[in-house]
């Protein structure tokens, strides 16, 4: 089946959570971090793995598969202005989760026909977009709500099904079956 992408890119709207005085609890550690291996290519193990934006950048094809275990996607503000990171990563099975430094509304969604998520950073008020990755086989989206003056908000973690969701409220064109 061809791959394709809806004509519009989905902002997700509504409040942003409130300010978090005391800061929610980090993105998790305790990884493995990867890292490419002679032939360019970064592959995932079979324990947790750990990749980001920047690990996206180190793979020659920008595709990285994190296998078996529960995994981690990291999605940094500072590597979100990067606009050569255009990549998917792929959770496999397990239990996989994705930390977006940003808030919801601060992401471009686009559904994939394979029931990927396409998000892209949106990188200023003219609505540049930034580094992007398509995201399959995850079951938890956490937005930590950092904003890019530091303010930090409160946490907001949506499962697959509610994320899907929330893009369709906003825009119902974006799922097509
Ligand atoms: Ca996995």
């Amino acid at each position: 089946m061809a791959e394709y992408e809806t004509a519009t890119k989905v902002v997700v709207t509504g409040e942003d959570t409130a300010i978090d005085p005391k800061r929610d609890a980090g993105t998790p550690t305790g990884y493995n971090a990867l890292s490419a291996g002679a032939n360019g290519q970064v592959k995932g193990t079979a324990d947790a793995d750990r990749a980001s934006l920047q690990t996206l950048l180190h793979d020659k094809d920008q595709v990285i598969g994190l296998g078996a275990g529960n995994d981690l996607f990291v999605f940094s503000n500072s590597d979100g202005q990067n606009k050569t990171i255009n990549g998917i990563v792929d959770g496999g099975v397990g239990d996989d989760q994705v930390y977006f430094a940003g808030e919801l509304s601060d992401y471009y969604f686009t559904i994939r026909s394979d029931g990927g998520i396409k998000a892209q950073y949106i990188l200023d008020d003219s609505g540049t977009g930034g580094a992007a990755v398509t995201l399959r086989n995850f079951e938890s989206f956490t937005f930590r709500g950092i904003d890019q003056d530091g303010v930090n908000h409160l946490n907001r973690t949506l499962t697959y099904d509610e994320l899907l969701a929330a893009i369709h409220q906003s825009n119902p064109d974006a799922l097509q079956a």
